[in-house]
């Protein structure tokens, strides 16, 4: 989650000096709940699919961090090969999906990933994941891939990030049931609630719910409550987010939260998480500093795969 919340604001610097091309998306706020699921998916076996505020999950999933600021910079040597921006990365051979805009998407492509892998009887002990914002639970994408899931009962965790707006537009004006976990009932699957700003909580709900995926109990979609502490994007000031909501339990910052209960249970002292700060800064420092220094892409030599396909040649 540090290393997280310390890239993100290298990259919104960044993005504010001109230096970053396209947008910049964060996830200051969400961190505890991303994070909770790349650590309870297994990293030689399992499926993630990321969204935009996934950066902590991307981590805790083992993408290093130069792949990030690789992409975010324009290098030929990134895993888009420095033509696919930013968010839009992963490297499909080790199940780390590239985050697709179109909202829902990714439930159908995870979906599909487990059929295949079903059909092929590659599926035991496999648990494909993604998340997806209050706003891509409205989609049709969204409903069809769940639907599918469900009837399929498919080891599948869906994480839904309500962080009360899609954009500007408020959860009053997406949707008419009162928690989204309503949802699960409807496709028949099971629904948790967890407060997202409490890390603890987020790693313990997650957790359980992947492992239930994984005994075959079938998908899982797990809500988590939350506000994201930032713009929908660098671009946006996220002026249209009332005080009170601000104010409001849900507006508490996970990071800082995880720390406390880090500390109070024992598990780290002040001294040392100081260090991990400072741990975290020259990491991120020396993934830009060695992303500036790469080679852009040159289109005259290039072959235009928009994959690194290393280990996975058709
Ligand atoms: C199918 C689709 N419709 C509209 C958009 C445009 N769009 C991009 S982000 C966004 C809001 C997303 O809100 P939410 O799903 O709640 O995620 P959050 O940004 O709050 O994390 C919209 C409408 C899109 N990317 N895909």
């Amino acid at each position: 989650m540090i290393l997280s919340r310390t890239l993100e604001s290298k990259l919104s610097s960044l993005y504010k000096a001109g230096k970053i091309v396209g947008g910049v998306y964060l996830g200051t706020g969400q961190e505890a709940f991303s994070a909770s699921l790349g650590c309870s998916l297994k990293q030689d076996r399992d499926i993630f699919a990321p969204l935009i505020r996934d950066q902590a999950g991307r981590t805790a999933f083992g993408e290093p961090l130069i792949e990030a600021t690789q992409t975010y910079l324009g290098s030929a040597l990134g895993p888009m090969k420095g033509r696919d921006g930013n968010i839009h990365r992963g490297r499909p051979a080790e199940r780390r999906l590239a985050m697709i805009s179109h909202l829902g998407a990714s439930v159908s492509v995870v979906a599909g990933m487990l059929v295949a892998r079903r059909i092929k009887g590659e599926l035991d002990g496999v648990v494909g994941a993604t998340s997806v914002g209050d706003g891509a639970t409205s989609t049709g994408a969204f409903h069809e891939g769940m639907n599918l899931a469900a009837v399929e009962r498919l080891p599948m965790v869906v994480l839904v990030a309500d962080n009360q707006f899609a954009y500007s537009t408020p959860r009053s004006r997406q949707f008419a049931c009162k928690s989204l976990v309503d949802r699960a009932k409807g496709y028949g699957v099971a629904g948790t609630e967890v407060d997202a700003t409490d890390l603890l909580a987020c790693l313990e709900t997650v957790l359980a719910a992947v492992e239930a995926a994984r005994r075959g109990e079938g998908p899982q979609i797990v809500v988590g409550k939350l506000l994201r502490l930032c713009g929908h994007g660098e671009h946006d000031d996220g002026s249209y987010v009332p005080d009170k909501v601000r104010s409001s339990d849900l507006g508490r910052d996970c990071l800082e939260r995880g720390i406390e209960q880090v500390v109070s249970l024992g598990l780290a002292g002040a001294q040392e998480i100081e260090q991990w700060r400072e741990e975290a800064a020259s990491e991120v420092q020396a993934a830009v500093a060695q992303a500036q220094t790469e080679p852009r892409p040159d289109p005259y030599r290039d072959n235009w795969r928009a994959y690194s396909w290393e280990g996975m040649e058709p």
